[in-house]
């Protein structure tokens, strides 16, 4: 197999090789399935990390960060930003925010842009993270912007998913999709500094309580100031004991089973085109003979 030295190099911490696989996936090179088809499974913890734009998250992770390699852990962050011209600042950011981490050697930290897949995560995170689970790694962490599908999406990629919020009109937690209230593993208040903080979390828990009682499970709120660490401890600590949670093995298929369902998606669809599709329906429609359903039955 031509991985397995490549592979065995990442598993020592190799980080230039673990770049350069991870752009075999992105960019679908040759052999890239045959790489895929050969990685074990992953038993690391993946935390999702989602919230609007500016709600704290990449300083949230950056602080995250300190603690776990301060606890002696090896970290690997995935940042994804849907490559929409409104967050075009938001990678750069994002650099700025965790630079102090880019050259640690316990701490690995990718961008990507969720190029094309709209309002998505990045088209190929499932396969790049499977990937990061063969490295030297105990801790895997995915920030992602939480817009469009994006965040329902990391729910059925993380072990964990943290949904941050930030004290800001109530009007935000009303607007605030039915599905990201399901996804939620915890919910973090930041910016916990502000001053409607506390009367922000007390109409966040009155606005959860009918969920809660729903799914029969009370899902934890935590404050934090990022800026001032303020919050983190007690953030890192309910993280691991989440991981150790959800690492149950109904979690871990139901998991494994909405990889599965957006990977087959994937697959079955990788021929299908939005504007083949229209100019097959325009030439159709020209000639008179277009019928919505004899269309589809071809697919
Ligand atoms: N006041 C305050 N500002 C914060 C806090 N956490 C982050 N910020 C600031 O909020 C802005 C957005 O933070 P960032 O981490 O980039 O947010 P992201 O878009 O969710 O990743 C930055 O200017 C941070 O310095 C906090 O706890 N309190
Ligand atoms: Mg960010």
């Amino acid at each position: 197999m031509q991985w397995e030295a490549p592979l065995e190099k990442i598993k020592a911490g190799d980080r230039k090789v673990l770049a350069r696989l991870i752009s075999v996936i992105e960019n679908q090179q040759e052999g890239y399935a045959s790489l895929l088809e050969n990685l074990p499974m992953g038993t690391k913890p993946v935390f999702g990390i989602t919230g609007p734009p500016g709600a704290g998250k990449s300083t949230l992770v950056d602080k995250l960060i300190g603690k776990a390699v301060e606890e002696g852990k090896k970290v690997a962050v995935l940042c994804v930003d849907p490559s929409s011209p409104f967050h075009q600042g938001a990678i750069l950011g994002d650099r700025v925010r965790m630079s102090s981490w880019y050259v640690h050697p316990d701490v690995y930290i990718r961008s990507l842009a969720s190029r094309g897949s709209l309002g998505g995560l990045h088209p190929k995170i499932i396969e790049i993270c499977e990937l990061l689970q063969q490295g030297d790694f105990d801790w895997i962490i995915i920030e992602t912007v939480g817009v469009g599908q994006s965040e329902i999406e990391i729910a059925g990629l993380a072990d964990v998913t943290a949904v941050v919020l930030i004290p800001e009109g109530g009007d935000e937690i009303q607007t605030m999709k039915a599905g990201l209230m399901e996804i939620a593993d915890l919910f973090v208040v930041n910016k916990a500094d502000r001053p409607d903080a506390v009367k922000y979390v007390n109409h966040l828990k009155l606005m959860l309580a009918p969920v809660f009682a729903r799914s029969q499970k009370e899902i934890p709120i935590l404050q934090t100031t990022a800026i001032t660490n303020e919050g983190i401890e007690q953030l890192y600590q309910t993280l691991q004991q989440l991981a150790a949670v959800e690492k149950q093995e109904d979690k871990r298929n139901s998991v494994l089973a909405e990889k599965a369902y957006r990977l087959i998606e994937a697959k079955r669809l990788h021929d299908i085109n939005r504007n083949q599709l229209a100019a097959l329906i325009k030439e159709e429609r020209e000639q008179g003979k277009f019928n919505l359903y004899r269309f589809v039955a071809r697919y």
